[in-house]
Formats: C-alpha cells, sequence, structure tokens
C-alpha cells in the first residue's frame, strides 16, 4: 500500500474549498457519535473501531486530522500513533488522543509517541472544537508550504524538485513491481525566439498556456507534469509502454499546438509548437534512472534536430554495458543494442 503515494505527498494538499477529513479511532460506538455530533457538519468524518482498521483507513482516505483512542481491542492507541508517524504517507497528519484517563504520564506518553494534544473523556465540544480547531491551522500553514516547495509559481504546476523525488520514487517502485517507466522531456521551439520578438511577459503568459494544455492533455491520475526550467516540461508515466507512450507525447504536442498561439519567427511553424523526447524503461531493466533521463534528452535531441514540432522516443535495451574505460577513473555507460526509435511526425 505504501507503493500506492507519492512521496512529499502532495495529495495531503487538497482544495482548500473541499470539507476537511477527520478520521475517528473508538471501540465504543457512543464515543464516536459524541465526537461526531461536534464535527460531523464541518468535516468529512470516517471512523475506525480498532487499531488496524485505523491504520488502513487512514492510509487509504488520508484524513486531516485523527482523532484517536488510546485503548482499543487490537493496537494500543500509541502503538496506532508510532506505526502512523512512521509512515511517509501518514506521518504528518496531526494526531489527537482522546482518553478517560487523566494521568500525567498517560499525557506524557501521548506526546512522547508524537500525538499533538491530549483530549479527555467525557469530551466538551467547546474544548475539543478549540484544539481540533489550533490543529487544523497549523495543518494549513504546513501544506501551504509544501505547496509553496513543491509547485512552480509561473504555472502551477509541479516543479523540478518535485519532479526529482517523485522519478526517484516511481523508479524505485517500477523495479520493485517489475513494470515499465516512461519519462517525456518537452521543450517549446524557439522559445527564445518568442521572448525577443513578443516581450518576457509574453513569454510568460504563453508558458502558462503551454503548461495549461499539457495537464489537460494528461488523462491517467497517476501520470505527473511538471515544469522541469525554462521552458522546459517534463512528464513521468508509470507503467507505459513505448506505443502508449508516443501516443500520448503526441497528444500533448497537439494539444500545444491546437491553441494556435501566433509564433512568427518559429521555423517549425507558424504557432507555438514543441519537441519531445520520449524514452521508455523496460521491465528488468538493469541500467540506472540516469540512463532514462539521458536517453529520453537525446530523443527531444533528436526532435530539435529534425525539424522541431514531433516526437522521438525509444525503448531502452534491458541491459547497459559499460563502454571501455578510456580514462583509469572515468566509467561511461551506453546501450548494449541500439535503442527502437520511433519518430511521430506531423
Ligand atoms: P529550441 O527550439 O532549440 O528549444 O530553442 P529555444 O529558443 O526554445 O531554446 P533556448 O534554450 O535557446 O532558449 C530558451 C528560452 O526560454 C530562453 C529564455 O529566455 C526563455 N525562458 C526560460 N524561462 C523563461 C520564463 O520563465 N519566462 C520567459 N518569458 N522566458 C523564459
Ligand atoms: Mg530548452
Ligand atoms: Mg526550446
Amino acid at each position: 500500500m505504501a507503493d500506492a503515494a507519492p512521496p512529499n505527498d502532495l495529495m495531503d494538499i487538497r482544495d482548500e474549498t473541499a470539507k476537511p477529513r477527520m478520521l475517528i479511532v473508538d471501540d465504543q460506538p457512543v464515543n464516536i457519535q459524541a465526537l461526531y455530533a461536534v464535527f460531523g457538519t464541518s468535516f468529512q468524518v470516517f471512523m475506525a473501531i480498532n487499531g488496524e482498521q485505523a491504520i488502513k483507513v487512514a492510509l487509504q482516505e488520508r484524513p486531516d486530522i485523527i482523532l484517536l483512542d488510546v485503548i482499543l481491542p487490537d493496537i494500543n492507541g500509541h502503538d496506532v500513533c508510532l506505526k502512523l508517524k512512521k509512515m511517509p504517507e501518514t506521518a504528518d497528519i496531526p494526531i489527537l488522543f482522546v482518553t478517560a484517563q487523566s494521568d500525567p504520564d498517560e499525557e506524557t506518553r501521548a506526546l512522547e509517541v508524537g500525538g499533538m494534544d491530549f483530549i479527555q473523556k467525557p469530551i466538551n465540544p467547546a474544548v475539543v472544537r478549540a484544539r481540533v480547531n489550533t490543529q487544523m491551522t497549523l495543518k494549513r500553514q504546513t501544506d501551504l508550504l509544501k505547496r509553496m516547495a513543491f509547485i512552480d509559481g509561473l504555472t502551477r504546476i509541479y516543479n523540478r524538485r518535485y519532479m526529482d523525488d517523485r522519478l526517484a520514487s516511481e523508479w524505485g517502485r517500477s523495479l520493485r513491481q517489475g513494470d515499465t517507466l516512461c519519462v517525456v522531456m518537452i521543450d517549446v521551439d524557439h522559445f527564445k525566439l518568442y521572448n525577443d520578438f513578443y516581450g518576457h511577459q509574453q513569454g510568460d503568459e504563453c508558458l502558462r498556456s503551454v503548461a495549461s494544455a499539457l495537464k489537460h492533455a494528461l488523462w491517467r491520475p497517476c501520470d505527473v507534469l511538471t515544469r522541469y526550467g525554462g521552458e522546459e516540461f517534463a512528464c513521468i508515466l508509470p507503467d507505459t509502454s513505448l506505443q502508449g507512450a508516443m501516443q500520448v507525447a503526441q497528444r500533448l504536442a497537439d494539444a500545444v499546438e491546437g491553441q494556435r498561439i501566433p509564433h512568427e519567427k518559429s521555423s517549425a511553424r507558424t504557432h507555438v509548437s514543441v519537441s519531445i523526447g520520449v524514452a521508455v524503461k523496460p521491465a528488468g531493466f538493469e541500467g540506472s534512472l540516469g540512463d532514462l533521463l539521458a536517453a529520453a534528452d537525446a530523443n527531444l535531441y533528436e526532435a530539435k534536430r529534425k525539424g522541431r514540432a514531433q516526437v522521438c522516443g525509444s525503448e531502452l535495451p534491458r541491459q547497459v554495458q559499460p563502454l571501455p574505460v578510456s580514462k583509469p577513473d572515468t566509467v561511461a555507460t551506453t546501450m548494449q543494442a541500439p535503442p527502437t526509435v520511433v519518430d511521430v511526425g506531423h
């Protein structure tokens, strides 16, 4: 299940207008009802009646906050908390312990295991509401910081930092699961000329439009679009064959061209276009992530060389062999067999 989540999980960053999500964990229905009466209208509430279920629901639903009973029929609440804090997908969810015990040691223990606060049963609605509000304010601030760290300011899509993190985790996942993995590199054609002719501000506007077109051309929720830098964008397409990836890449190129943004100075088209390099890591690949990125870059270069406004792609051979060493301390790598290159022209 841990494999299903992206790193630095931006799933936690939700639409701010959506109702926040709360998980209530208690083995006594009457306690759940009491808390539901307080939060049922302002939160989307999930419930769990034991520790195991709590962990499962937390992973599945990614609540914004968890109210956790200490004494549960299976796993003790403290241990549930420790487990949730260990998993990257749930580590940042604030946990408030709710317990009938008023012993100071109990309170200390709750804070030691990573709980944010401690609420006494029977609950006082005003107190519990105030404590939850405090935690929710902190959570929103943390989410905002995450958003700022991983979102590109100009285009509002994911940035290079996110790409690097996500790619590393998708790489690991594809190796573990024996899946293919595809990287797509996208570069706006003659963008320097665009800036020079239309001005930097319109250049910025153009990049926003390109980002938006690309975003709408990706249909699977697991596909990721990022601004890789300047006028370059990159996509990660997990578990995708070369044929499928080429279709997606062509759709991306068509989406950008479909906007018909005039580009008088481009030698490729009369409107803004992109060149795209696609590389697919096959299942059982023995090379590195660097090999995959280098192949996507090489294919992008090939698309530029052939006249821009086109897609070039290849699947890497399974085995990557070291080149003969030219200097004693240099080890270069290359493909054992030439990759299959597919061009899609217009
Ligand atoms: P090619 O077709 O070979 O890709 O040529 P190019 O002109 O697109 O490539 P080059 O790398 O020479 O130029 C990229 C340009 O992108 C130069 C830079 O001013 C512009 N650029 C990079 N980031 C931004 C940005 O955030 N806003 C604007 N307006 N321009 C940007
Ligand atoms: Mg470039
Ligand atoms: Mg360019």
